[in-house]
């Protein structure tokens, strides 16, 4: 998978040299490239905002610098796949043989409509639709995604405007909250999205069980030795070796622990079911 970033803050973007992320880059399965967004601002000040139009606060985020920087990544794109190649970590993904990009390609120009095999560009924006893990696996199965973070009040409308009509364009919140930028959510979204590619992650068991994937429902509690700890002991049932009964504690701690925190992610059928096993202990 490609991965395109553009901001002003390309040292935010350090932390993905870091854990798993890195990794995922030094062995070729994920292609980080970041761009700072100043390098399209010829003027003396280097300058990538202005006055908003109309008047108000803040500051908004001026178009030709962010043309001339996703020109130039969707140009290369555009010649990297007409060079018969897919990138070297395209072949991770299914469906991202460079024969089929070949032929989408040859099918979008035709129709004049965007292809999966084309980069999509994401705007984390507060004003997006929010983010979740369906999301993130919708996203991991693209080939080259670009993150287009936005500072200030955001960006002049005519960007998402200009990419929406040329190819695929999604503004993506990460929840109800206001961050500075978008730096901090793209990370959060790269993170989310890398695990689920192929290699990323070391032990793919462990994509299965965690919150949101099995049944949408939250982790259960985990523990490890010592058996106890300040008083605190480790569940009996965890020690007694009796596989079925673990398996049997564990669902009804996630369904518990669910109903509690997150209710309305609880499955229609699993209302009312751990409590009645709770109260026949
Ligand atoms: Cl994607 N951007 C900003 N600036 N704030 C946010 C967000 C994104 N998602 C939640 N809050």
């Amino acid at each position: 998978m490609r991965i395109d970033l553009v901001s002003i803050f390309p040292g935010y973007f350090d932390v993905l040299e870091l854990s798993l992320m890195g990794r995922a880059k030094r062995k070729g399965l994920i292609d980080v490239r970041v761009h700072d967004l100043r390098d399209a601002a010829h003027d003396r000040h280097r300058t990538v905002d202005d006055t908003p139009a109309g008047g108000g606060a803040g500051m908004v985020m001026k178009p030709e610098p962010w043309g001339e920087v996703l020109d130039g990544i969707l140009s290369e794109a555009a010649s990297a796949a007409g060079a018969g190649g897919g990138g070297e970590a395209g072949s991770a993904v299914p469906g991202g043989t460079p024969q089929a990009g070949e032929r989408a390609e040859q099918a979008a120009e035709q129709a004049e409509t965007p292809s999966p095999e084309e980069p999509l560009i994401v705007f984390p924006s507060p004003a997006g639709e929010v983010f979740d893990q369906r999301m993130a696996r919708e996203l991991a199965g693209e080939r080259h995604l670009v993150f287009g973070c936005g500072r200030y009040e955001g960006i002049d409308q005519r960007v998402f405007d200009e990419y929406a009509e040329r190819g695929r364009v999604r503004l993506v919140s990460i929840g109800d909250y206001v961050l500075n930028g978008g730096e901090v959510a793209a990370i959060a979204m790269i993170e989310a999205i890398a695990r689920l590619v192929p290699g990323v992650v070391g032990n793919p068991e462990s994509l299965v069980e965690e919150s949101h994937e099995a049944e949408g429902l939250l982790e259960y509690p985990s523990y490890t030795k010592p058996a106890e700890w300040r008083g605190r002991s480790v569940p009996p049932v965890l020690l007694s070796g009796d596989h079925a009964a673990v398996e049997a504690w564990r669902r009804e701690q996630r369904i518990e622990r669910t109903r509690r925190v997150r209710p309305e992610l609880l499955p229609r059928e699993l209302r009312g079911e751990a409590r009645g096993r709770h109260a026949a202990d």
